[in-house]
């Protein structure tokens, strides 16, 4: 693929869920060889540290978890989204899934900013799409989805003027959805596909039908990628596992998909948990699925040693 500016944002968010650790990950990503593995491809990299919150309200002990603090985050990763996007690829090294209510709203201000439509591709098992008036747990990194898409409730956020349409939103590898959050989803009009379905069609079907709705929008691509997207056996460094998730291939295949689209305009890495990891697999896991997400192959296509 051509080389790019790849952009690292550490993004230590652990405001998002009760369970720390992810604050972390960053530093996990890095230790995993992050930015060897994308220099290796022929990209420049270059890493701006570890952010922080912006300065925010003390938190107290109400049914919502850290909401100040992650307001914080919001402000100062949507800021850094707006700032990498003209220069290069930020690529968001999580932290909690809560640094996404920052990475895409920022993602989304650029793009409309250049006149292009934002996409967003969220591969977790989970649906993010509560808002903190919905949100069970009190945990924000359940809300990602509902914030970028404009739904109410969001107090005391930074205003979202730019929501992601429904429409440009496709959520794979889902088998853990709250009732309330199936109840909105199924009015809406966001791409879903569970476990389920890509047992039955496999990941390229969909996949393909999503990436080429973005190529024919001339649009820009966030992906998100949450450690629960897959199978706990091989990625166990996540607080909250779901079995049933993703293969190895399932994620590698998404990710090589992902770059012969050549649409990619952002990442997010999210929801590793280096404190419950295993000798660091998950993150090694992670490096490897973002160097197939920019371009590491095994041949280059077409391979067919017998035509
Ligand atoms: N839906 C549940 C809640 O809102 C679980 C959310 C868990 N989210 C993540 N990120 N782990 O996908 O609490
Ligand atoms: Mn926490
Ligand atoms: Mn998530
Ligand atoms: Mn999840």
């Amino acid at each position: 693929m051509t080389p790019q500016t790849c952009i690292l944002i550490g993004a230590p968010v652990d405001s998002g869920k009760r369970r720390d650790g992810c604050l972390m990950g960053p530093d996990a990503l890095r230790t995993a060889g992050l930015a060897r593995a994308l220099g290796d491809l022929g990209h420049r990299v270059e890493d701006r540290g570890n952010l922080a919150p912006a300065p925010h309200a003390p938190d107290g002990d109400g049914p919502l978890h850290q909401p100040n603090r992650t307001i914080g985050w919001t402000q100062t990763l949507g800021t850094a989204a707006q700032e990498a996007l003209p220069n290069g690829l930020p690529i968001f090294l999580g932290g909690d899934h809560a640094l996404s209510l920052g990475s895409v709203a920022g993602a989304a201000e650029h793009a409309a900013r250049v006149g292009r439509p934002l996409f967003v591709l969220w591969l977790d098992a989970h649906s993010d799409y509560h808002t903190p008036e919905t949100s069970g747990s009190g945990n924000l990194h359940g809300t990602p989805l509902g914030y970028v898409t404009g739904r109410a409730g969001f107090d005391g956020f930074p205003p979202v003027p730019n929501p992601v349409p429904q429409e440009n939103i496709c959520i794979m590898g889902l088998r853990s959805v709250d009732r309330a959050e199936r109840e909105a989803l199924q009015t809406t009009r966001i791409r879903l596909h569970d476990m389920r379905d890509i047992d039955e069609n496999g990941i390229a079907r969909p996949l393909t039908a999503f990436l080429d709705a973005v190529a024919r929008a001339g649009g820009m691509l966030h992906v998100s990628l949450d450690v629960d997207f897959l199978d706990p056996a091989v990625a166990p460094a996540v607080g909250t596992t779901v079995p049933g998730g993703a293969t190895v291939r399932e994620g590698h295949l998404a990710m090589e998909m992902i770059c012969d689209s050549g649409l990619m305009t952002s990442l997010d890495l999210v929801e590793l948990n280096p404190f419950l990891d295993e000798r660091g697999r998950t993150a090694q896991l992670l490096v490897d699925l973002a160097a197939s997400a920019l371009g590491r192959r095994v041949f280059d296509r077409p391979t067919r040693a017998f035509d």
